[in-house]
């Protein structure tokens, strides 16, 4: 099996990490185990929600995923969440538990940086009140920024001995000094691309190697802002004027404390509830419904508040949207591997569409094969209508993302 896609939450204590991951996580439906080999007490399963290709059939109604769900053609599939805790401004210098969890961090494909907008807790966490959570923004990256650079120039001099003696081309170098953090050449690659008329690396002065650092830090760690704790009245204004500063950065208004609460009521039978959606259903709004129960006054008022200051005013809690920005960023795309690419079976005639994996932008029909299956001989790859497909060919969204592998009888 290839490396599993990882998003990492990041962000200061009291931000909201912990309950942004029981908010997705904690998907109320029954799902399936998730088909990872290791354990870790920081991962966690959450589920990215995507249009199935049971909807481009018609199928819907077979449609019965081995890992994750599938509602009505809206298929939840499992990716892994990492949760980062504990950095703090001067991390990188080993203050608290520092550099340990930014190499934490170096797992993650991309990171999704909890912000509490509300500005109620200073940088350390603390309860304050009009704490401005800009800053937090800042330190955070500069936090990554550090300690890269300073790893680098702590070396810097044997590299450049290093890559003169060796003759070594600059991505070469490059890609043994930052493979370390999980980068392969092609990441290493498009960073020293962004950067337009890089003199040759013995010339480097601070200046440049800060501006490649940047450029790695943008293709290694690309970041979705979570603008959390969105209910508090405080919130508003933070949230202008931190989308006014990064008018560039993907950012997404999250109220996870209200997520939580809302998928509790739901498991209760007190509300009917989709996620990701601004609707929910109570008993005076479903009468004849019989699973669901009375409200008191109390909780009543509470569900008003939540439809007031959440549901009505941002269409969602926000939660589902930032696995999706999370996904988009990482331009992934979900395959769909079958057995009988005619009717889209597994291994009973069941059922349709068991498994669907996610792959990135760009990977090849034969990569994912590798994903799945290992290193097993392939006679042949079939694509919707039976036909046949190249294993060169890219899948995409709605392109090469129906396969079914044919092999070699001996080779498994
Ligand atoms: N008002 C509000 N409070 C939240 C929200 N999310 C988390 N909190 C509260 O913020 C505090 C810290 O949350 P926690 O998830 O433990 O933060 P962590 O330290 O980053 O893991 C807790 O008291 C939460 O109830 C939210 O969306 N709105
Ligand atoms: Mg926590």
């Amino acid at each position: 099996m290839g490396k599993e896609v990882v998003i990492g939450l990041v962000g200061k204590p009291s931000s909201g990490k912990s309950t942004t991951l029981n908010s997705l996580t904690d998907a109320n439906a029954k799902v399936g185990a998730f088909p990872f080999t290791t354990i870790d007490p920081n991962k966690a399963t959450g589920y990215l929600e995507i249009d199935c290709a049971c909807q481009r059939f018609n199928l819907q109604n077979k449609c019965k995923p081995n890992y994750g769900y599938c509602r009505n053609g809206k298929r939840g599939v499992p990716i892994m969440l990492l949760d980062v805790a504990g950095l703090v401004p001067n991390a990188h210098l080993g203050r608290g538990l520092g550099n340990k969890f930014l190499s934490d961090l170096t797992e993650a494909d991309c990171l999704i940086h909890i912000v509490d907008a509300s500005g109620t807790t200073d940088a350390e966490g603390k309860a304050t009140r009009g704490y401005d959570p800009l800053y937090d923004i800042e330190w955070l990256q500069d936090e990554i920024f550090r300690w890269i650079l300073g790893n680098l120039k702590e070396r810097w001099g044997s590299v450049v001995r290093k890559h003169i003696g060796t003759k070594s081309t600059t991505l070469e170098t490059l890609r043994q000094q930052l493979g370390g953090y999980s980068a392969n050449k092609q990441m290493v690659g498009k960073a020293l691309d962004l950067i337009p008329n890089l003199p040759p690396l013995q010339d480097w002065n601070s200046d440049i190697i800060e501006k490649v650092v940047k450029a790695f830090m943008e293709i290694k760690f690309p970041t979705v802002l979570a603008l959390n704790k969105m209910d508090h009245p405080d919130s508003d204004k933070n949230v202008s004027k931190i989308i006014l500063k990064y008018p560039k950065s993907k950012a997404i208004l999250t109220s996870s404390i209200t997520e939580v609460f809302l998928r509790k009521l739901a498991n209760q039978n007190y509300i009917k509830y989709d996620s990701g959606t601004e609707f929910i259903d109570t008993k005076e709004d479903l009468p004849d419904d019989p699973d669901l129960k009375d409200l008191d006054e109390k909780l009543k008022n509470r569900i008003e508040n939540i439809r007031d200051l959440v549901l009505y005013r941002f269409g969602s809690t926000g939660v589902v949207q930032l696995l999706q920005a999370a996904a988009d960023l990482l331009h992934l795309i979900p395959v769909y591997p079958v057995r009988n690419i005619h009717n889209f079976t597994g291994n009973s005639n069941d059922y349709v569409f068991r498994d669907c994996i996610l792959v990135k932008r760009g990977t090849t029909v034969i990569q994912v094969a590798r994903k799945i299956m290992g290193d097993v001989t392939i006679a042949a790859i079939e694509g919707v209508g039976g036909v046949k497909i190249g294993e060169e060919d890219i899948v995409d969204k709605g392109k090469n993302d129906i396969l079914s592998f044919k092999l070699v009888p001996s080779s498994k």
